[in-house]
């Protein structure tokens, strides 16, 4: 029946096409989705500092990552990750409503995780870098309750809270090759969690080959205090 449903589905979107800046975490999630479901697309890379003229058109909040379906344009992960959980079998969402809007509010507390790395990164001198990890790894404990309730992070089952959550820890390990205490002051459970995500083909695959050397090449450009610290 999934297999079936899924040669319909073939026929019935032409072409999906997906927008990105090739650092962008956001944009990794669609990429991973994408991958664990098989769907055949293209991908166009911009750059965030210099946006194409057709982008600027397409892009209500001037963000990537964008889906181009067909005709249709779809912009924010969440939604991105939704739809084609949605169209693309299987269903990888859980079928319960409240688990479900559960996920989605975890997801959206991945986001506010995925800004606050970005600001620990960018820190530009020593006592933000540790004012800006205390932030995070306190935040970080948010996650604990419901990891311990299982109501995510199950090996057996890729779910979309995994996929918006492995680009957080895939940049949280690239950090962590210069300053240590990113990772080693986090619990067991989250790294944990972390390593099962990051074993996993589609999120290995998820960016290009050189991304640890651009995003800390990025990071320096930027003045970032952790880049620069090892020269
Ligand atoms: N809430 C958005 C966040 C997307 C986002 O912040 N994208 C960044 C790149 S990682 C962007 O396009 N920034 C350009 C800008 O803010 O001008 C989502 O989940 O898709």
């Amino acid at each position: 029946m999934v297999v079936l449903e899924w040669i319909l589905w073939q026929f019935v979107i032409m072409s999906i096409k997906l927008v990105s800046f090739v650092l962008c975490p956001f944009v990794q999630r669609a990429v991973i989705i994408l991958r664990e479901k098989g769907v055949p697309h293209d991908i166009e890379y911009i750059e965030l500092d210099d946006p194409p003229e057709w982008f600027r058109e397409l892009s209500p909040l001037g963000k990537v990552p964008l889906l181009l379906v067909d005709e249709g344009v779809l912009f924010e992960s969440s939604v991105i990750l939704d739809y084609l959980d949605e169209v693309i079998p299987p269903r990888l969402h859980p079928g319960d409503p409240l688990r479900r809007a559960q996920h989605k509010s975890w997801i959206e507390f991945g986001s506010g995780l995925l800004m606050l790395q970005h600001g620990l990164a960018m820190a530009e001198n020593e006592s933000l870098f540790y004012e800006k990890l205390g932030e995070l790894n306190k935040n970080l404990e948010r996650l604990l309750p419901p990891l311990r309730q299982s109501l995510f992070g199950d090996k057996e089952h890729f779910s979309l809270v995994d996929m918006a959550y492995a680009p957080f820890f895939m940049r949280q390990s690239i950090l962590a090759t210069r300053r240590p205490e990113i990772t080693s002051s986090q619990s067991a459970e989250i790294l944990d969690w972390a390593h099962t995500l990051l074993a996993r083909p589609s999120v290995e695959s998820s960016v290009v080959p050189d991304f640890s050397t651009r995003y800390m090449g990025f990071l320096q450009d930027k003045g970032s205090w952790l880049a620069g610290k090892t020269g």
